[in-house]
Formats: C-alpha cells, sequence, structure tokens
C-alpha cells in the first residue's frame, strides 16, 4: 500500500485549504458559543524561528479543540510591525525600514500558512499601516482630552545605543536597555507620558478577578511592580523656606525617632536647599551630584552600597516634638518617589542606619522590640546602635509622647489621627508604578498627533486629519542620535495651525509600540473598518479573550499596559469589560542543550531545516509532546524523527479501514470501543487544564491497541475500527493537521476534519467491566449477580438479598449475619 510521505500530504492540503479558509469566523449567521483564542502577534524580525514554532503549535491546540467542541472560534494573527528592532536591522543594512518590516512579514506569513496554523487569514493586521496606527492616534487623542496624555519634564530612562528614552518597563534589573543592552542612564528631558498612575489601584485590585485563570507567578510580577503602600504624608516646616515639605512614610508611628531628613540630590528641593546653604556647601552639593547622575536607579536602591550623602545646611522641624532636623542629600533616596524626600529614623529603617552610622548622626528607639536568640540559643542585642541592625519588627512604643505604650499597628493609626487634627499630615498611599513614556525618538513608530504652536500650546491633531502618516525616508537620516528624525521632514513637520492657519511644528516624536499592542485584540474584530477603531457591538461579541497565549517575557509590560488601556476603553464607554485576556498561557522557551539559542552560542536550531526535515506535523506534535506547556523544551532531548514514526502509524490506520462511512458502530467490537469512548471522555479534561502532552501519550497508546485489532481477530471491516481511526483523525488534528486531514479524506470524508465535531462518549461504554459475585447461603451457592468492580459493600448486600435465588432459600429463617466480600462474595448464615 501507500507509504506516509509528510511532503506530499502537504502539498496537497495546503492549498485546498486555502481555497476552502477553514478558520473563517465572521459568519454572522454562526450562533453556536464564541471563543477567542489568540496568540501574542509577532515582531517581524526574519523568518519564524523555533520559539515562534512552539508558540504557535500550542495556541493553535487550543483553537483548533474548541471548533472541536463545536464552538465559533476567532483565532487571528497580525504583526506588530513598528518599532526599534525592525529600524535598527533596517538601518544595519541600509535599507528602509518599510522594505525590510513587509519583506519579513510577507516570509512570515507564509511560513505560517505552511505551518498550518488555523488563523483566520481575512483578518491580518500589521501595526505599522496606516490604517493601523489611525488609531494609534485616535486613541492618543482621546486620552489627551481625558488628561490622560501629557507632556512633562522629568529624569527619563536614556538609551545611549539606541538613542532613546526607554520606558521604566524597559530597563532590565541590571539596569541595562532590555532592548540595546545598554547601561541606561538618566537625562532630563520632555516627554509624552500615558498617566497610567490613575488606574494603579484598579489595576492591582482586579487581579484578583485574574487568580487561577492567570499564571500566579505572573499575578505577583504585576503586583510588586505595581507596589503599593500604605502610610502618611507628612509636612515638615523647614527653617528659611515659606513651604513645608512633605514627606512619605509607611511608619508614622515613628515620628518621635526620626532625627534628620534626606532628600534625593537630583530633585529639584535638593537644589533649592542647597542653593540657600554656604558656597562651600553648594560646591559640595554640585560635586555629590554629578556622581550622582552616573548611577542606576538599581544600583541607588541596592541595600549593600555604601551609603553617601552631603549635609545641605539646613534643618527641618518635626512637627510631632518641635525637635530640629539637620537636612542631608542622599541618593538611596530616589526623585521620583514619593515626594523625593524622607523622614530618616535609623533605629527602625535599615538605610537610614547605614546612612547615620556612616554621617554619625543620632539614633533614637522608639519602638521596644524584643530582643530574640538566634539558632545557637545567644541572645541578640536589640540596640540598633550597636548591632548595626535596624529593628523593624513588632513591639511597644516607647520615647513618644501620646502614642507610649501602643502596639505599631495602633500608633500608625494614631499618629496619622494626631496629624490630620493638627493639619500636618494625612493617610496616604504610594506606588511604585510611574507614568508610561511613550514617546520615541526614532523613526519607525505611530506620529503624535500633536501640532505646536508658535507660543507653544499644543493642538490635538483634528480627528478628521488622521491618520498623520509618517513621511518618506528619501533624505532623512535614520541613525539615532538623540533627537527624532522626523524633525528633519521639513515638508512633512512644517504645518499651518488648524486654528488660525499661523506656522506651526508636529510632534516630531514617535509613540512607544507597546501603545500599538496595547489594543490590537480589539482590531482583530473589525480589521478593514475605516470609521472607527474596533466595532463595539463584534466586542459584545467577541471579547474579552478567552484565551491569550504567549511567552512570560511579556509578564509585565505588554500585559499591563493592554489593561491598562482596556480599562481607559471601559471608562470611556466603549467596551463594557475591565480585563482583556480573561485566561492566559504562558509557553516556555525552546533551548539547545539546556541554553537559549543564541548566535554566540552556536546552537541555534534552524526551524526551516526542522521542517524540511522532519515535516510541519512532526515539529508541531515534537513541540506538544515535550511536555507540560508551562515548561521550556530542550531541542536536544526530544526527537521529531520519533513523532514522524508515530504519525506514520496513525495514518496507516486510516489506510487500512475497509469499512464505509457512515456504518453504525454499534455492533462494533466492544473492547475496542469501550477504549475509543474512554478516550472520547478524557480528552477534553486534559486540553483543558494545558496537558496537551498526555493526550498524545493517549493517542500513542490508542493506535497500538487500535493497530492490534485490525491484525488480530476484530479485523479492518469492523466497524469499531473505523470509530477509532475516525477519532484518532479527528484528536490528532490538534497537533497534526495535514496528517489528520489525510486520514479524514482516506476515511471518506470532506475536508476539513477541523470541523469535525468530538462525538460525546457513550455512558454505556465507560462503565468498567463488571465482576461476577456468588451469594451463598449456609455455605451453598445459591445465586450469582454482575457488578462493578468497585461496588460499595451496602450496595451489593442490598442486591444480593434480592437475587431470586437468595429469596428461595432465605424463606421462612432467620438471618443471623452477612459476610460482605465486594465485590466477589456474599455470605450469608441462618438460624439453624
Ligand atoms: C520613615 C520610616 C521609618 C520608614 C521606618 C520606614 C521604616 P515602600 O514600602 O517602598 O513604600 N521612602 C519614602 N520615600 C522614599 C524615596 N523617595 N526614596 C527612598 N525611600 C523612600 O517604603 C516607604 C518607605 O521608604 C518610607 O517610610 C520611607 O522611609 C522610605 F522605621 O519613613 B519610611
Amino acid at each position: 500500500g501507500a507509504t506516509y510521505n509528510f511532503a506530499e500530504i502537504q502539498e496537497k492540503w495546503l492549498p485546498i485549504w486555502d481555497e476552502i479558509q477553514p478558520f473563517r469566523s465572521d459568519d454572522p449567521t454562526d450562533e453556536r458559543p464564541r471563543k477567542y483564542v489568540l496568540d501574542m502577534f509577532p515582531y517581524p524580525s526574519g523568518d519564524l524561528h523555533m520559539g515562534h514554532a512552539e508558540a504557535y503549535a500550542l495556541g493553535d491546540v487550543i483553537a483548533r479543540y474548541w471548533r472541536h467542541r463545536d464552538h465559533n472560534v476567532l483565532h487571528p494573527i497580525g504583526w506588530d510591525s513598528f518599532g526599534l528592532p525592525a529600524e535598527n536591522a533596517a538601518i544595519k543594512r541600509g535599507l528602509n525600514p518599510v522594505t525590510w518590516t513587509y519583506d519579513n512579514i510577507d516570509q512570515q506569513k507564509r511560513s505560517m500558512r505552511r505551518y498550518a496554523t488555523s488563523f483566520d487569514w481575512s483578518r491580518v493586521i500589521h501595526t505599522s499601516d496606516p490604517e493601523y496606527y489611525k488609531w494609534n492616534q485616535w486613541l492618543f487623542l482621546q486620552m489627551y482630552k481625558k488628561g490622560l496624555a501629557y507632556r512633562k519634564d522629568s529624569w527619563v530612562n536614556w538609551d545611549p545605543v539606541d538613542q532613546t528614552v526607554l520606558a521604566n518597563e524597559q530597563v532590565m534589573p541590571d539596569g541595562t536597555s532590555e532592548r540595546s543592552g545598554a547601561i541606561v542612564v538618566k537625562k532630563k528631558l520632555t516627554q509624552w507620558y500615558f498617566r497610567i498612575t490613575d488606574y494603579a489601584d484598579r489595576l492591582l485590585d482586579d487581579l484578583d478577578t485574574l487568580e487561577g485563570q492567570w499564571p500566579a507567578k505572573v499575578l505577583t510580577m504585576q503586583r510588586n511592580w505595581i507596589g503599593r503602600s500604605i502610610g502618611a504624608d507628612v509636612d515638615f516646616v523647614i527653617e528659611g523656606r515659606e513651604q513645608p515639605v512633605t514627606v512619605f512614610t509607611t511608619r508614622p508611628d515613628t515620628l518621635h525617632g526620626a532625627t534628620f531628613m534626606v532628600v534625593a540630590p537630583d530633585a529639584d528641593l535638593a537644589s533649592e536647599l542647597a542653593a540657600g546653604a554656604t558656597p562651600e556647601i553648594q560646591a559640595a552639593f554640585a560635586d555629590y551630584l554629578t556622581e550622582v547622575q552616573k548611577a542606576t536607579e538599581i544600583e541607588r536602591q541596592a541595600t549593600d552600597r555604601p551609603k553617601t550623602g552631603v549635609f545641605l545646611g539646613r534643618y527641618a522641624i518635626n512637627p510631632v516634638n518641635g525637635e530640629r532636623l539637620p537636612i542631608w542629600a542622599a541618593d538611596y533616596v530616589l526623585a521620583d518617589y514619593g515626594h523625593g524626600a524622607v523622614m530618616a529614623v535609623p533605629a527602625h529603617d535599615q538605610r537610614d542606619l547605614d546612612f547615620a552610622r556612616a554621617y554619625d548622626l543620632p539614633i533614637k528607639i522608639v519602638v521596644d522590640v524584643p530582643a530574640g536568640t538566634d539558632e545557637d540559643g545567644n541572645v541578640i542585642d536589640n540596640n540598633p546602635a550597636v548591632t548595626g541592625i535596624a529593628t523593624g519588627g513588632e513591639g511597644k512604643l516607647i520615647n513618644s509622647g501620646e502614642l507610649d505604650g501602643l502596639t505599631k499597628k495602633d500608633a500608625i493609626a494614631k499618629a496619622i489621627e494626631i496629624l490630620t487634627q493638627r493639619g500636618t499630615g494625612k493617610a496616604a498611599k504610594n506606588f511604585r508604578l510611574r507614568d508610561w513614556l511613550i514617546s520615541r525618538q526614532r523613526y519607525w513608530g505611530t506620529p503624535i498627533p500633536i501640532i505646536h504652536a508658535e507660543d507653544g500650546t499644543e493642538i490635538p491633531v483634528p480627528e478628521d486629519q488622521l491618520p498623520v502618516v509618517l513621511p518618506p525616508t528619501e533624505g532623512l537620516n535614520l541613525q539615532p542620535k538623540g533627537s527624532s528624525p522626523l524633525g528633519a521632514a521639513e515638508d512633512w513637520v512644517n504645518v499651518p495651525n488648524p486654528i488660525d492657519g499661523s506656522p506651526a511644528r508636529r510632534d516630531p516624536d514617535t509613540m512607544d509600540t507597546f501603545v500599538d499592542s496595547s489594543w490590537y485584540f480589539l482590531r482583530f474584530l473589525s480589521p478593514n473598518d475605516d470609521t472607527q477603531a474596533f466595532d463595539p457591538a463584534e466586542a459584545k461579541k467577541w471579547a474579552p479573550v478567552d484565551q491569550y497565549v504567549g511567552g512570560v517575557t511579556h509578564a509585565i509590560l505588554h500585559l499591563l499596559y493592554a489593561r491598562f488601556i482596556t480599562k481607559v476603553l471601559f471608562d470611556l464607554g466603549f467596551i463594557d469589560f475591565e480585563e482583556p485576556f480573561t485566561n492566559l498561557l504562558n509557553q516556555g522557551m525552546v533551548l539547545m542543550e539546556g541554553s537559549a539559542m543564541s548566535k554566540s552560542k552556536g546552537n541555534i536550531v534552524k526551524l526551516s531545516e526542522q521542517l524540511e526535515e522532519h515535516g510541519v506535523d512532526a515539529v508541531r506534535l515534537t513541540m506538544a509532546f515535550a511536555g507540560p506547556p508551562e515548561d521550556d523544551i530542550d531541542w536536544a532531548d526530544v526527537s521529531p524523527a520519533a513523532s514522524n514514526r508515530f504519525l506514520a502509524r496513525a495514518w496507516r490506520i486510516a489506510q487500512d479501514v475497509s469499512s464505509a462511512p457512515g456504518v453504525d458502530f454499534a455492533g462494533g467490537d466492544k473492547a475496542l470501543r469501550k477504549a475509543t469512548h474512554h478516550l472520547l471522555a478524557e480528552a477534553p479534561g486534559l486540553i483543558e487544564s494545558f496537558k496537551f502532552n498526555v493526550l498524545v501519550a493517549r493517542l500513542m497508546e490508542h493506535v497500538n491497541v487500535t493497530r492490534k485489532a485490525i491484525d488480530s481477530g476484530v479485523g479492518a471491516a469492523d466497524p469499531a475500527v473505523r470509530e477509532s481511526a475516525e477519532t484518532i483523525a479527528m484528536m490528532l488534528d490538534l497537533y497534526a493537521p495535514y496528517t489528520a486531514e489525510d486520514m479524514w479524506a482516506a476515511l471518506g470524508h470532506k475536508p476539513a476534519v477541523a470541523h469535525a465535531v468530538w462525538p460525546a462518549a457513550d455512558p454505556a461504554l465507560l462503565v468498567q467491566d463488571s465482576v461476577t459475585c456468588v451469594v451463598q447461603v449456609d455455605g451453598k451457592v445459591r445465586d450469582r449477580l454482575d457488578v462493578a468492580p468497585d461496588i460499595a459493600e451496602a450496595d451489593l448486600e442490598a442486591q444480593a438479598r434480592e437475587l431470586a435465588g437468595v429469596v428461595r432459600a432465605l424463606e421462612g429463617r432467620e438471618i443471623v449475619n452477612v459476610i460482605v466480600r465486594a465485590p466477589k462474595i456474599v455470605s450469608i448464615a441462618t438460624k439453624p
């Protein structure tokens, strides 16, 4: 007979699928339940690689599964095609980013089609199309109107290699740029921001609604990133200054323990205070500030870093006891957290203690934290001045006037009450989250739709003049240089003021591409609508996304921004939900010999070569079979060749079936039917709990069972063999769509197998095999019954007593004892 040839099968089905477009999801009469299954869309950075192959294979298992469960499934794809990677790659090759990007998209599209991901190809979007980014500009304007988009002058993260600012989220924990790897420095610039901090509480609190639906790790990362602290704002009068200075503290209970104040050297306040001091102090401060600006935020927050600072020659007055506190500038206090100034309580805060010890400042204990013992039973001194360890724990307040004797918790409440009464403070909370810096000084992004009048006023581009299309690259120098290349496009940048026609200039910056991806899942719903960003009626039907699939690298940035913009659109009345992604699956990475694939390690496995050698189905199946989808896959440990052999075995079964389609399965071999129906019963639970690999294992077993049935007495003509082969084809479609379609055709069906609804398991075929139980009366077998092997004793006894033979034997006798050994024996004894 024929042999399994993956290349032939691929060539046969791809054009047929192209023609019948089995995955369109725009039939308005389709009333089945809907599922929106979304894979994070790719950057067009070269051809698809092994990481894509894994992500899209796993996402497709879920999309295909819901179709087989009779759902109307929306599974779209697009390209996140603006941004630095494309722009830098184009510059490096001396190409136009437009050409480079769209050539890559074409190549990825072709690869993706061949990879047979079940996308609805009628809904493709590219974020670099004016038809798409017009709506980024629209979104910006809606936010601008609400005061959620604004410009401010502040210290920003500056990537000296890419020559652009970065969002906080794009600075890695080691202080380097997520993109270029360069050490990020601080620069004071006027930039555009989205006011995400207005949403901090909601972004944090609503994470609770995602519990159990998103990976716990991602929820934790988001919570920490938002970082809410509860405490108080306290106002300190400054000698020689009209305005008091406010500090944020989580420990207002320790106010009596404050012995100095510290101001962030890079905060305007520090410069101002220094300016009022002696020339010596001014000079020392200026030198210090220069040093500080070389340090990264991460370095500044490191607890083990020696503390440095300068005395500013000024004093603050403690509002609770009138004490004079010297004011220092020190870089462990950050300019953009809280108010950029702290009341220092060295006894109970480690950083303050380190600083106090370095500069010989007083240490005053105000919480009596009991002395402890270490693991060897030694008493640990609780005096921070001696141990160098601040005592942050629980204890009773001392040396604190009205607060004396209170616990930490009660003292915090009381201190806030006192401050509020006196008008020198109030309850406050603070977030780690900063506003989202969205402007970039680069070409390949969405132009910011603002025009600057000569007098400096900002004029939003009227909505009917959108999109503001990027100028052609001809004549522009795209090399990173610290200001946007768009500023040099004279014809483009110089425009009449839309209000009075006077000379004005367009804003030359472009938006962070995370703006593009913050709402793209809505654009898929009406991708060709040129009258609105998305159709709210379609959003009602499809959104939010039921299942989102993508890498954990996006745990903070993209997911936080998308959640934020979703809430903004909710507030603006465009959608009726507040969380964009109901369920989230983070797939692992594909490694080679234990490490991430990289050019420098020379361990890159080329997807194209794998596909050439083993075929699409074997690669996809291998990705799904390697382990739980969340785990990394080491390509050195898996065998696409073995996957291929399994696919050939499965395929042969369909070739061998010799009954006709539509044959009544009822008369088929009972044992094989039972095996098939057990598989039908188990598979949905496995897929819905993301145990894709376990279902592959079950399919492998089932192919073997079916092969045995064909080769043994059952034979290829038995209806149970057809039933089994059809089930295998329908399930294999999740992983190996070409093979499944070819099996389906061999079994006499029309394409597409992807639309074959899995039959429900027949409960009659799920009952376990029965066991025969004998029933004795006074040692003699009087009857028998067939029961389930796991029958309960009481149940078995009750059934046994009703058997005709038993009833006859017991007639007129009195039962004295019944022994039940479920499921095999019931033994009844009567009175002699
Ligand atoms: C006095 C105090 C006493 C504090 C004490 C702590 C313990 P989180 O939890 O991170 O919000 N702080 C406030 N603003 C700061 C800034 N701009 N840079 C560095 N540190 C700052 O921490 C809040 C605490 O961090 C605040 O409470 C303040 O120190 C410090 F026994 O005030 B605390």
